[in-house]
């Protein structure tokens, strides 16, 4: 069965862990986290010189970081991929657009917000600077998602799932979402698709 390392309230690595809950397929979870630093042992950073997580392992021992890297890997051949090589290049545009210009700002600010050890990053100019960036990555996905129901159109897609977990959490972080009704429509669009998990899930042993 494959492993994903993962920390369980990165949403980073719910990502991975809710497209294999929604297509259903089993996978063992290993607890690697920022905060008791087993991101930066030994015996991980062989796996991932990075140090960071999730990270795929499969059955032959190969590894794949990277979370939106992962999702295309296991979203190969379901529904969350298109066909049309438009509407796939749709989809790796919003992936794309996660990763430069939501991750960076959106779920950086929660975890400058809200975890103990990084109070020394989070700078008052740092702060702005998210608080600025986020807001405008949150006002892009509101206007798109006034005109249709997922980021691909009126069916999900990896970019969905790639933007749900740090949206979802956008007000830890100090972004207001009341404004936002496409956003808040979508975010229960998604929790409302057979199979959906909380981030708080994890497989069973
Ligand atoms: N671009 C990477 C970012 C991964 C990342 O930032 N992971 C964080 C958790 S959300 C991490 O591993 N932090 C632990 C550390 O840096 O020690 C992805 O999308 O997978």
């Amino acid at each position: 069965m494959i492993t994903l390392y993962g920390m369980a309230d990165s949403g980073n690595c719910y990502k991975p862990r809710l497209l294999m809950a929604l297509i259903g397929r089993p996978f063992r979870h290993v607890e690697v986290s920022t905060f008791d630093g087993t991101t930066r042992s030994e015996a991980y950073l062989v796996k991932n010189p990075a140090g960071q997580v999730p990270l795929l392992e499969l059955d032959d021992g190969r590894t794949l970081p990277e979370s939106n890297a992962i999702l295309t890997f296991l979203g190969e051949g379901t529904a969350f991929v298109p066909d049309d090589s438009f509407d796939r290049a749709t989809m790796l545009r919003w992936m794309f657009f996660e990763q430069n210009g939501h991750e960076v700002t959106v779920a950086v600010r929660r975890s400058l917000s809200i975890y103990p050890h990084r109070k020394a990053a989070a700078t008052e100019e740092r702060l702005r600077l998210t608080l600025e960036g986020g807001r405008q990555a949150l006002q892009v996905m509101e206007q798109h998602l006034r005109k249709q129901s997922f980021f691909g159109g009126e069916r999900p897609s990896l970019a969905d799932i790639a933007l749900y977990p740090y949206t979802a959490t956008a007000e830890e972080g100090g972004f207001d979402l009341s404004a936002h009704e496409a956003i808040r429509a979508w975010l229960a669009r998604i929790e409302a698709l057979p199979g959906y998990k909380p981030k708080s899930w994890l497989p069973e042993d």
